[in-house]
């Protein structure tokens, strides 16, 4: 009897900061293994998440958003964007229906120009526009590039996602499998916790400390009463940002910390206890020794 043949492939999803690149990635893996936020430059880093079924293997490689970088945390995040562009077998384009065509688009849609590699349109959060406007809208970017599909979704509520895996897996070309059935990332847990606890910053602050800031683990351990013990350290660039942080009486550390810990737990499946300190170092974002200690590592990629 003829065994079926197993397809598997790599496909970096990119665009613009806040197009809903990471909430795409959560819904298709079904977990939440890249935090989201309404801040643009939320994701800093690229995140392999695994789709497995019993004939095929996806790896969407979720990237931080293509901007004009300000320091040099910035230049490492487009470039590790940027070079995915060559180590993938699809590109999914993700762009933001409510925003429409825009120079940060054609700025990447140059930089397609030089890859030979399938590339699909993702128009993303179609739950915000009317059809007309997703007329339109298709009209207006069919003729820019040479895609090889345009495809309408919304990673929020989930329309059309199904047809579009079902798209991809499609022209996946025969391939082996690369990561075990139950893995879903290429990220250890450790970094996951320490994104968590960023995203409940991002979330809880606003305009500069959001994009000051960086979190290290510098503890984990499993305690004999079942529960695991994190401490971590937030890292600021002012003494001011230390202050909003910590916040009134400690509230809003506490509060970071509470919200960190259930996302932590569900992750983990065990009871936490959080430990979180706060730590001033003056303009780590274009110090190439912290960036490389807070985990944007130039060498890595
Ligand atoms: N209405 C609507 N909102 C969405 C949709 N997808 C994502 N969002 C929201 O858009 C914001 C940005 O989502 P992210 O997934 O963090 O965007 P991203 O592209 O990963 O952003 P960066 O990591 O900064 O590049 C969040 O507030 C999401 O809830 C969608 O389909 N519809
Ligand atoms: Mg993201």
């Amino acid at each position: 009897m003829q065994q079926d043949s197993f397809k598997s492939g790599f496909i970096t999803i990119i665009g613009r900061p806040n197009v809903g690149k990471s909430t795409f990635l959560n819904r298709i893996i079904g977990q939440k293994i890249a935090i989201m936020s309404d801040k643009a430059q939320t994701t800093r880093n690229t995140i392999q998440g695994v789709m497995t079924d019993a004939n095929s293997q996806i790896i969407f490689i979720d990237t931080p958003g293509i901007h004009k970088p300000k320091h040099k945390l910035g230049d490492f995040m487009v470039k590790i964007a940027e070079n995915t562009l060559n180590e993938v077998d699809a590109i999914l384009f993700m762009i933001n229906a409510a925003e429409g065509y825009g120079r940060g688009d054609q700025f990447i849609i140059d930089r397609l120009e030089s890859v030979d590699k399938p590339v699909y349109l993702v128009i993303n959060k179609i739950d915000q526009i009317n059809p007309d406007q997703l007329f339109d809208l298709i009209v207006e970017y069919k003729d820019k590039y040479n895609f090889q599909e345009i495809i309408p979704i919304s990673a929020l509520e989930g329309n059309n996602v199904d047809h579009l895996l079902a798209v991809l897996k499609e022209q996946l070309p025969d391939g082996p499998q690369y990561y075990p059935d139950d893995q879903i990332t290429d990220h250890p847990e450790r970094f996951i916790i320490s994104e968590f606890i960023r995203e409940k910053v991002l979330q809880q602050t606003k305009e500069e400390v959001p994009h000051s800031i960086a979190v290290v683990i510098d503890k984990i351990e499993q305690k004999p009463n079942e529960k695991v013990e994190i401490h971590a350290t937030i890292i600021v660039e002012r003494k001011s940002q230390k202050g909003i942080i910590i916040g009134k009486q400690g509230s809003m550390l506490k509060k970071i910390g509470t919200q960190a810990r259930r996302d932590i737990e569900r992750l983990l499946g065990t009871k936490v206890y959080l430990d979180l300190w706060v730590k001033v170092q003056k303009d780590w974002r274009n110090r190439e020794q912290y960036l490389h200690e807070f985990g944007y590592n130039q060498d890595e990629y």
